[in-house]
């Protein structure tokens, strides 16, 4: 789409959290959203977490009508659960989809400034990676890993986004329709830089926006070696492909030449 295709105004925007075993952040982080943006809906993705908070999510969702709740059968990971909530979000007929983690690192009180970016934008991504952008918290060695998966990514995809991992986001539905959810096979993490490549191939508009990026204070990670390994594997894969599709359009241009 050209920059300068008008879109239509962002009218009902669904925040879709994904849950695995955040019963103690899910009502804190469904609080500060109602707050935040009371327009918006909130809808709670969980993978029949063990410690409840599916039942901690049907109480969020009883008490008011803007909550409600997918469950899923069991832990499938963050990329399947969040295309179960764009697929119903579609159906429901939303403009926009709000990709925001339980624990409270992505704050809602930036949710704002990312909406109103968005009304210009295909996709508008809470980077920690441009001025202004922050992490509290972080020990150095995650820092290094973030910011060093993020280089690679650029360097082997030539993507001109400085935080391609990031989870927090806002997409128009537009968006989601044109980038082919269907094939998307990525199940962990990696869901996140899946789909920024596909929004870029796409010729869509992404924006990043600084966000304060806040540790988790509470709960467990669900980070983990199967979780990194997916990614270098797929992002390796697709880096292989881009550079292979390059060299074979160079070639094709010399011999094109050489055939003058
Ligand atoms: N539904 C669902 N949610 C998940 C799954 N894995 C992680 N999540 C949720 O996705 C969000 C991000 O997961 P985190 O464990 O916070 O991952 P992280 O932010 O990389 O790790 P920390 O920095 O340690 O918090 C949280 O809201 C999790 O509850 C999953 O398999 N299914
Ligand atoms: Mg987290």
């Amino acid at each position: 789409m050209p920059e300068t295709a008008a879109r239509p105004p962002i009218e009902r925007v669904a925040v879709l959290i994904p849950t695995y075993n955040e019963r103690e952040n899910l009502p804190r982080i469904v609080a500060r959203v109602r707050e935040s943006v009371p327009e918006a809906d909130v809808v709670v993705l969980d993978d029949n977490s063990p410690d409840g908070t599916g039942e901690v999510a049907d109480e969020l969702a009883a008490a008011d009508p803007q909550v409600s709740v997918i469950h899923r059968q069991g832990k499938e990971g963050l990329g399947a659960a969040y295309l179960a909530g764009f697929r119903w979000a579609l159906d429901a007929g939303y403009e926009a989809v709000v990709e925001m983690d339980a624990d409270g690192s992505h704050r809602p009180e930036d949710l704002p400034a990312m909406l109103a970016a968005a009304q210009d934008a295909d996709l508008v991504i809470g980077s920690r990676y441009v001025r202004g952008g922050e992490i509290v918290n972080w020990p150095l060695s995650r820092k290094a890993i973030s910011m060093g998966g993020n280089l690679y990514i650029r360097a082997i995809l030539g993507m001109p986004v400085n935080d391609a991992t990031a989870g927090y986001r806002v997409y128009r539905t537009d968006t989601l329709r044109q980038i082919g959810l269907d094939e998307v096979e990525s199940a962990g993490y990696v869901f996140q830089t899946d789909l920024t490549v596909r929004t870029v191939r796409a010729g869509l508009r992404v924006v990043e926006v600084p966000i304060t990026f806040v540790e988790r204070e509470i709960g467990e990670s669900k980070m983990n070696g199967d979780v990194v390994k997916e990614s270098m594997r797929r992002i390796t894969g697709w880096g292989v492909a881009h550079r292979r599709r390059q060299a074979e359009r160079l070639l094709g241009r010399e011999r094109r030449w050489h055939a003058l």
